[in-house]
């Protein structure tokens, strides 16, 4: 294996909607230069980066993966990442080290949600693009409604330079609009093609399409633009120099066809992303930060002080944990021994291994602008920087991302909670989408994730991976319980037993406080008429009895106690008589006091394709949700609402269902409101079977 320095090397990421054919195109690109010796099928579960179980079983690739191709003297980092909505945030953690993205769109069914995602990804981060139509052997595949779907969501400035030779079943080559030559493609998927002259039958495509890519280009630069119209045209060379600084500076995106399957336009596509793509360190500087904060700049060269950025984690209980990272600054080798500034240790660095899918290779050095892996860093995550120890930078981390669906999560077997809680962890070093945590109020454990899928898939690795077999459920619902109205009750504690006898007696007001305000305690005893050491006692007491409210057991919340009277023993009182008549106290003056159950109220915001708009909103209000505005941006509709958590919890099933996997949501808590009457009854009366059947269970 060579090694290659910056300017030779490409960073692309692969973007795209679900199924547009990502993993087929990196697998007819490593076949194609010689990196792998069979056309790997993602249908075959034998494409090279999707390797994993769960990637072979679904076919669909689940987490962003690296493979590596060379051609003409240069070598271009592949990152494969998913398409599909819970994991689309690894395209962006891909986009985060790729110096541009190639943006895969479906011949058939054209610029989708997830186009549109990752496409504002590449925007955040000023990503130089190429749009690649693929899946053209397709039956009702179409240049023309393709490029219309693409031009009227991503922008004018996507502007082919080729155009396909045959569509469907006869999709056999492309043309090249700057070259104005043919290539022309063998059927048998063995990706060879002879360059030639424009068949007669494209010719006047042809044309037409170069006249509009020599306007497009010229249009963007004043001085081509002279020239355009001086002359009418452009010179060859002009095009190229025109074509690939406007293409650098993100004004114009140029439009490719493939067939990944047929193995059809996969040799110009290499040829673009060396000749209109950034290399590696063309971006000359990056910024970081030093141990104070300060903002540093670092070049982008062998020659300064080494800093790499961290931007994947795989672990698995046989290799361990891979680190995957970027070299931004110096040249890696194995004496290295890395400073990682942003937990502030050092690591050890084993062989530095380039990954081609799971295939691992190993070389002696990388250099800045490289992309590589190291095995068994100790304490080094997705999201750090590693660096030469006397010249620290950090680099901007990763967001952990916010969950978007729980289950409750029990162990088949009794005692293996341990167990799960450390293989969780384990997947959570890898995937920064998963949560593990325990609802203090229903005490459940609880996995969460980007969707439904997601989960599921953790649930299958625990199995197969660290052997812990679990059970999910739908979470339960934390209600909380609070009054309406106003209290004012005596609660009296007395016994008399044989010798010594308990005696507490207290007298409170109870009345309502504002949402959110939990829980308040007045003492306004004057004069004695119950000792000061007995009064914390009594609120003691009325904290312990509001865990579990007289509605339906949930704890009693935005209420306030004002503890205004009350009578004592001089032998029989105690503390733990006082606490037993707070608590008397709280129940009656509870009933008393029009008690009522509250529910979670979420913010909830669903993307989908606009043709699904109606239905959307009609599902939201089914669910008692309340919308509260709409937005239309591009083909894709947002609609944000309140909605209660008790109708969200087979959301994410039901959307799947409704919009054919193209719709996505979040959700995050609002507040706390009213359960309306009918329903609290349903649900106290639920709660009560519920505790009923714990007790049995306990006896
Ligand atoms: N006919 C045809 N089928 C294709 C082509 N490219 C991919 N496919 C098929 O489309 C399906 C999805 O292909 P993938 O390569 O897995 O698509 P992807 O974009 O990687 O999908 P995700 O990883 O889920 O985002 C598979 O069944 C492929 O065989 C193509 O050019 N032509
Ligand atoms: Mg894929």
């Amino acid at each position: 294996m060579n090694v290659y320095e910056g300017k030779n090397i490409r960073n692309v990421g692969i973007v795209g909607h679900g199924g547009s054919g990502k993993t087929s195109l990196v697998s007819a690109i490593l076949f194609d230069t010689g990196a792998t010796n069979r056309l790997g099928r993602v249908d075959d579960g034998n494409a090279p980066t999707d390797y994993d179980d769960e990637e072979i079983e679904r076919r669909i690739t689940i987490s962003a993966k690296l493979a590596f191709c060379e051609w003409n003297k240069n070598k271009i980092n592949l990152l494969d990442t998913p398409g599909f909505g819970n994991f689309i945030q690894e395209a962006r953690g891909a986009l985060r080290v790729a110096d541009a993205a190639i943006v895969v769109v479906d011949a058939v069914s054209g610029v989708m949600v997830q186009t549109e995602k990752t496409w504002a990804y590449a925007e955040e981060f000023q990503l130089p693009r190429l749009v690649v139509v693929n899946r053209m052997d397709r039956d009702t595949a179409s240049f023309e409604r393709s490029l219309e779907s693409i031009q009227q969501t991503l922008g004018r400035m996507c502007v082919p330079i080729q155009i396909p030779l045959g569509e469907e079943r006869g999709f056999k080559g492309v043309v090249d609009l700057i070259q104005m030559k043919a290539y022309t493609y063998q059927p048998d998927a063995s990706g060879k093609f002879s360059e030639g002259a424009i068949p007669a039958e494209a010719g006047s495509r042809a044309q037409e399409y170069r006249e509009k890519l020599v306007e497009a280009v010229a249009e963007s630069d004043e001085k081509l633009m002279e020239k355009f119209f001086d002359s009418g045209s452009l010179s060859d060379e002009d095009m190229v120099t025109g074509l690939k600084k406007q293409v650098m500076e993100g004004k114009i995106y140029p439009v490719l066809y493939t067939s990944a399957i047929t193995n059809v336009g996969i040799q110009p596509l290499l040829n673009a992303i060396l000749n209109l793509l950034p290399d590696a360190v063309a971006h000359g500087t990056v910024t970081g930060k030093d141990l104070q904060g300060k903002e540093v700049q670092r070049k982008l060269s062998d020659a300064e002080p080494f800093s790499a950025f961290v931007f994947k984690t795989f672990s698995d209980p046989f290799t361990g944990r891979i680190s995957l990272f970027r070299v931004y600054s110096g040249t890696v080798t194995t004496e290295l021994q890395p400073y990682n500034a942003t937990k502030g240790i050092t690591e050890r660095f084993g062989s530095i291994v380039l990954l081609q899918g799971k295939t691992q290779v190993t070389v002696p050095r990388v250099h800045a602008g490289d992309i590589a892996s190291v095995a068994k860093l100790k304490e080094t995550q997705t999201g750090d920087t590693l660096c030469d120890k006397a010249h620290p930078i950090v680099y901007e981390g990763v967001k952990w991302i916010e969950p978007v669906i729980s289950f409750a999560i029990e162990p088949k077997s009794r005692g293996d909670e341990e167990k799960i809680s450390t293989a969780i962890h384990r997947l959570m070093d890898e995937d920064l989408g998963l949560r593990y945590s325990r609802e203090p109020q229903t005490k459940e454990f609880l996995i969460s994730g980007q969707g439904q899928m997601h989960v599921e898939i953790a649930v299958a690795r625990l199995k197969k991976r660290y052997g812990v077999e679990v059970l999910l459920h739908p979470p339960k619902v934390p209600y909380r319980e609070t009054i309406k109205g106003k209290a004012d009750v005596q609660g009296k504690h007395k016994k008399q037993s044989g010798g010594h006898g308990q005696y507490g007696d207290c007298k409170i007001r109870m009345e309502p406080l504002p949402r959110g305000s939990d829980f308040e305690f007045v003492n306004e005893i004057f004069g004695g008429a119950i000792p000061r050491n007995y009064i914390p006692a009594v609120e003691k007491g009325i904290l312990e009895a509001r865990q579990k409210g007289v509605l339906a057991g949930f704890p009693t919340v935005d209420f306030r106690v004002i503890l205004y009277d009350g009578s004592y023993h001089d032998v029989d009182s105690s503390e733990m008589a006082f606490k037993i008549a707070g608590s008397l106290a709280f129940k009656k003056a509870i009933k008393e006091a029009k008690p009522i159950l509250l529910e979670p109220i979420m913010n909830v915001e669903v993307q989908g394709p606009e043709e699904f708009a109606g239905d959307l909103m009609g599902d939201l209000n089914s669910r008692r949700g309340r919308v509260q505005g709409m937005e239309v941006r591009g083909h894709t509709t947002v609609i944000k609402a309140q909605v209660p958590l008790a109708e969200m919890l087979s959301y994410a099933s039901d959307l799947t269902s409704k919009t054919g996997a193209r719709g996505s949501y979040t959700m995050e808590f609002s507040h706390y409101d009213e359960v309306p009457g009918n329903l609290s009854e349903k649900v106290i009366a639920n709660a009560k079977a519920g505790r009923a059947g714990e007790e049995e269970e306990e006896e």
